[in-house]
């Protein structure tokens, strides 16, 4: 893996966005559009266009010709082996993706080229993996006149997928839509954020290099509610959403897809708690705290933002964790000692803020960080906060009910393991929870009370991609990864023969 010394200097991607419609590369007509803004430094790195109805419509309609023609045509065998190459071009453009990534985003190369550019790669193998051992049930019965009949399961690719998705991890989360999507027989048309439109855009080619047929991959931009987003969730050609993105965001789809009575798949919002008890390894602890709150400068679904620690060790957590937080160094992605990136947007970093104001009026102590950072002249311009720990604030504090998406978290401690079950599961959200002991049955008992998707015991962000991921409560709807993934990509029918 290459990180590039200049992530501008890059040459093998367009830093005008496009939309990708039916194998072709088009600005389109709508005359709207807007300036990609790097977080970095502020500084501008191309046009993207906004998709207007007739976009939107040329998209849904390419899919379903490609659904209805080669691709659905297609045996099983040259699918799957297409989207195999689909991944290994991924990889020979590594350096393109990531920088790509980087600049659309800010976040460390370092960070993205373990993460997001090879699960972008990743999520199509695995799922390549998956469709070729799809099987389905059969159950003979018997019938009153002897004879008996034969039910057997059929699965169809559910038509014309809309992904839509958010600018956190944005390859790795459009990808991990796209590739169960295509694998089991479907074709998509991709909304990605506003915010990072690039590596959306830079697949459309590694498309057509492979000969994926016109009109499986349709790619189309501009923002959410009164716009392509919501054109697109709207549209009557659409046969079912997968979503990542906020709960808001996540009800108003819903709304959309209620019109005509189409699937969703919501990956939400959350408010994740992170469970330190005093027997465990505090270094790892950590280790595992700093990676779950800082990573991606806070903005992952995942991340901890609501740290709870047991009473005898939580003077010594808080500190060891603040040198740690300290010793976190902001800078430009492609800095291998950049440990942390900005906000992705201004606007972000001003939600940001004014939740660093919140705690602040709520009474919080600041351990580390709650302002803005001094950065060198030339990144004076980017979405910069400090990386920031508070305690001391009531549960009721917005800054602990609320998902904040930053660099930040709250430590509050506790005395028992009932106590804390209830403080972690008192939230609208249930996406994901951390939980650190050396006691084994502990670990069981605690993982197995928590109102959420995934529980890590000893870890944070350890995926297999088989798994079953999404969220409870406010935090989604249905479960993908693996064959849990054929619920929302595919449709059964039962048919039943008489003999
Ligand atoms: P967002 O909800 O603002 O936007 C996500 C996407 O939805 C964007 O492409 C946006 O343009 C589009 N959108 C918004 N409103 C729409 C509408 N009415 N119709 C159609 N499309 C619409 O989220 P974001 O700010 O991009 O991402 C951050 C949020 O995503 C956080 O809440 C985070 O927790 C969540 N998230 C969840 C997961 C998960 O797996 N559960 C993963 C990543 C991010
Ligand atoms: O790892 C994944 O598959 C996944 N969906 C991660 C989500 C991260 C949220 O920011």
């Amino acid at each position: 893996m290459n990180i590039q010394t200049d992530l501008r200097a890059q040459a093998g991607f367009r830093r005008d966005a496009s939309h990708f419609i039916d194998g072709v590369f088009t600005q389109g007509n709508s005359g709207k559009g807007w300036d990609n803004i790097c977080p970095v430094d502020g500084s501008r790195i191309g046009f993207v266009p906004e998709a207007g109805e007739a976009e939107v419509d040329a998209a849904v309609k390419a899919a379903r010709a490609a659904l209805e023609g080669a691709w659905g045509r297609m045996s099983l065998a040259d699918r799957t082996s297409m989207l195999a190459e689909v991944a290994a071009e991924i990889n020979r453009r590594f350096d393109d993706f990531l920088s790509a990534e980087c600049l659309d985003t800010g976040k460390p190369a370092s960070l993205a080229s373990h993460i997001d550019i090879p699960r972008g790669a990743a999520n199509f193998t695995m799922f390549t993996d998956v469709a070729k051992t799809v099987s389905t049930e059969c159950f003979p019965m018997p019938t009153p006149d002897g004879a008996g009949a034969l039910n057997y399961g059929l699965r169809r690719p559910r038509g014309v997928i809309a992904v839509i998705s958010p600018w956190n991890l944005p390859l790795l989360l459009m990808t991990w839509k796209v590739g169960p999507a295509l694998a089991l027989g479907n074709t998509v048309v991709v909304k990605p954020s506003e915010a990072t439109p690039l590596t959306a855009t830079l697949l459309g080619e590694v498309m057509n290099k492979v000969g994926v047929p016109k009109g499986v991959y349709n790619v189309i931009h501009g923002f959410g509610g009164n716009s392509a987003g919501q054109m697109l969730t709207q549209h009557p050609g659409v046969n079912g959403v997968t979503f990542t993105g906020s709960t808001k965001s996540g009800e108003n789809i819903m709304r959309a897809a209620a019109t005509g009575i189409r699937p969703v798949s919501l990956e939400l919002g959350g408010k994740n708690p992170g469970i330190i008890f005093a027997d465990c390894d505090i270094d790892k602890a950590v280790e595992g705290a700093m990676r779950s709150v800082f990573s991606n400068s806070g903005q992952v679904c995942l991340g901890t933002e609501r740290l709870y620690v047991q009473r005898p060790i939580f003077d010594a957590f808080v500190a060891k964790l603040k040198a740690t937080v300290e010793a976190l160094k902001l800078g430009r992605p492609e800095d291998p000692a950049t440990g942390m990136g900005p906000m992705i947007s201004e606007t972000h970093r001003k939600k940001v803020l004014s939740y660093y104001a919140r705690a602040v009026a709520d009474g919080a102590t600041v351990v580390t960080g709650g302002a803005v950072p001094d950065m060198p002249a030339e990144l004076a311009g980017g979405a910069w906060v400090q990386p920031t720990i508070w305690t001391g604030l009531a549960d009721d504090s917005p800054v602990v009910t609320e998902e904040i998406f930053g660099p930040c978290c709250h430590i509050r401690p506790f005395d028992t393991e009932e106590e804390v079950i209830h403080l972690a599961n008192a939230t609208p959200y249930g996406l994901a929870a951390m939980v650190w002991t050396e006691n084994l049955s502990r670990a069981h008992r605690v993982g197995s009370k928590l109102q959420v998707g995934i529980c890590w015991i000893n870890s944070w962000f350890l995926r297999d991609l088989r798994t079953a991921f999404g969220g409870a409560k406010a935090s989604g709807i249905g479960r993908e990864g693996g064959v849990h993934s054929l619920e929302f990509y595919t449709e059964m029918t039962n048919v039943c023969v008489k003999l």
